[in-house]
């Protein structure tokens, strides 16, 4: 009995885990950084739900993307909007932060997961957004 009840845990965890690392990605049809950054995502074990959209411009404005912060995709994870070239690593970030509706790598920058050229990187900052519109700077990724 008492180890049936730590197996119900165990899977209940697991489960929590694996929706926490599902995102929703929307793109256009003809875009292939939206891809590379998709598989970026895989490898670092999120489950991607590919939406190909016809009208991003709609799509970013409706989710709440402010145009300075736009880029190509956007992604949406757990309510909160990805937008751009993002790391996996500031995804997480942005789930532990409650008071953030998104963050974002605005452009696209050269070296940005995704967007990979050699060894060559752009300077490039994740900005989050709060509810108040204000944004801060999640991380910073310095040119090379
Ligand atoms: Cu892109």
């Amino acid at each position: 009995m008492r180890r049936l009840i730590l197996l119900a845990g165990l899977f209940s965890s697991l489960a929590n885990a694996a929706e926490l690392l599902t995102i929703d990605v929307h793109r256009d049809p003809h875009c292939g950084c939206c891809k590379a950054w998709i598989s970026h995502l895989q490898d670092n074990g999120f489950t991607v739900n590919d939406h190909v959209e016809d009208n991003m411009s709609a799509l970013k404005q409706r989710l709440g993307v402010p145009p300075r912060l736009a880029s190509c995709h956007t992604g949406v994870i757990d309510g909160k909007f990805v937008e751009g070239h993002v790391p996996a690593a500031d995804i997480l970030k942005l789930s532990r932060q409650p008071d953030l509706l998104g963050a974002a790598v605005p452009g696209m920058p050269t070296g940005s997961p995704g967007m990979e050229r050699g060894d060559i990187r752009d300077a490039y900052q994740v900005i989050g957004l709060d509810k108040q519109g204000q944004e801060r700077v999640l991380s910073d990724y310095p040119s090379n």
